[in-house]
């Protein structure tokens, strides 16, 4: 995207209903996606953001989706005497009332309270303070339990089918696009030995084993602020991939981030390992948190959730290593096959743990 320049951005700021005297524009640090500037008024910040839509390509109805919730999430809040301007994210609207404003490049922008007093955490916590962020996710899907999940777009057709990710590995390695395929046939075996994981999720959809909600789709632990006073989970951000989604997919999520002793992108699998305290302190928060929403077959299959989420990610790096790196972000030529190595070595892990076997 290009970059923006202070005439433009006093421009975008003007068409949202702020107060007239601000004090300051900064640039927070993280995000990767999106353009992110805080905006400082004597009455308050504000959050102000561009939309990549490379990535997220229906920013109106991503925004549509993020309205819904916001309010249904603002009203379940306020009834249970919390504070819905801190424990959720609120939008401003623009001076028209709408959720976004469209720049003359044709991007979209949309703007947010700014939540003061909160910190967030990108590395592996301590059990306890896991289940914490477990608490915090499994809540998120109990507030969201009663609004339906056809009342939110697919903003990212099959996002995490992981039946259609498995046949688009396999559509990747057979073009072998950058000419990858020979040097990497044990990975490519890992996953193809693999695939069960991916008629699992066919079964589980096409027989609705499991009710399709509203999921966040990206449930990792930077995307919590805690309250800085406190340190107890407070707000749930980040909401561009909302969408119809399974539970279990959530669940695994965090776990395949806050499980793991490294990053996903490790260069050396030696250090990579599943931390089976860590799953079972995630796992009492999320249950405890969802409060009694989680059907049986959702409490039995969270373990799955984890190991399936965790095969999808795997396919989704390897395919883009075989495509030539066209999708993830790369800081070196090796970095999606890096991340890739990590989640086979963690799912392998996580298989001997559950007692899974895969015939190789
Ligand atoms: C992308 O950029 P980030 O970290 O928010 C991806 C997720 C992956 C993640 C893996 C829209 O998310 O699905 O799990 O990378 N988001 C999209 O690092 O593809
Ligand atoms: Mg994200």
């Amino acid at each position: 995207m290009k970059s923006v320049n202070s005439e433009e951005l006093i421009n975008i700021i003007k068409r949202f209903d702020l107060p007239d005297d601000i004090y300051s524009v900064s640039c927070p640090e993280g995000g990767h996606i999106n353009n992110t500037f805080k905006l400082s008024f004597p009455e308050g910040n504000y959050i102000l953001q561009r939309i990549n839509t490379e990535v997220f390509k229906r920013p109106v109805e991503l925004t549509a989706n993020i309205v819904k919730v916001t309010d249904h999430l603002r009203k379940v809040i306020s009834e249970n005497g919390g504070n819905p301007g801190r424990e959720t994210l609120t939008p401003v609207l623009t001076k028209d009332n709408k959720a976004y404003t469209v720049d003359d490049d044709g991007c979209y922008w949309r703007c947010f309270l700014f939540i003061d007093d909160t910190v967030c955490y990108l590395e592996k916590v301590e059990p306890a303070f896991f289940k914490k962020c477990g608490l915090a996710f499994g809540r998120f899907q109990s507030q969201l339990s009663d609004l339906s999940a056809d009342e939110i777009y697919e903003t990212i057709p099959d996002f995490h089918n992981t039946y259609k990710r498995m046949l688009q590995f396999n559509a990747s390695v057979e073009r072998d696009a950058a000419g990858r395929a020979d040097e990497i046939r044990e990975e490519i075996e890992a996953l193809m030995s693999r695939s069960f994981y991916a008629d699992l999720y066919k079964k589980l959809t096409d027989n609705n084993e499991i009710p399709v909600r509203i999921t966040h789709n990206d449930a990792k632990l930077s995307n919590i602020l805690f309250d800085k006073e406190t340190n107890e989970p407070l707000c749930i951000i980040d909401f561009d991939t909302i969408m119809p989604g399974l539970s279990i997919y959530d669940f695994g999520d965090s776990i395949r981030t806050g499980a793991c002793s490294s990053l996903e992108d490790e260069p050396d699998t030696d250090k990579v390992h599943f931390l089976p305290e860590q799953y079972k302190a995630y796992e009492e928060g999320f249950i405890e948190g969802s409060a009694g929403r989680l059907t049986a077959r959702e409490h039995e299959l969270l373990p799955y959730g984890a190991m399936m989420i965790t095969y999808e990610q795997a396919l989704r790096f390897l395919a883009d290593y075989l495509d030539g790196d066209v999708y993830y972000h790369i800081d070196r030529p090796s970095h999606n096959l890096d991340r890739t190595r990590v989640q086979i070595k963690l799912l392998s892990e996580m298989e001997d743990y559950f007692g899974v076997s895969v015939n190789k």
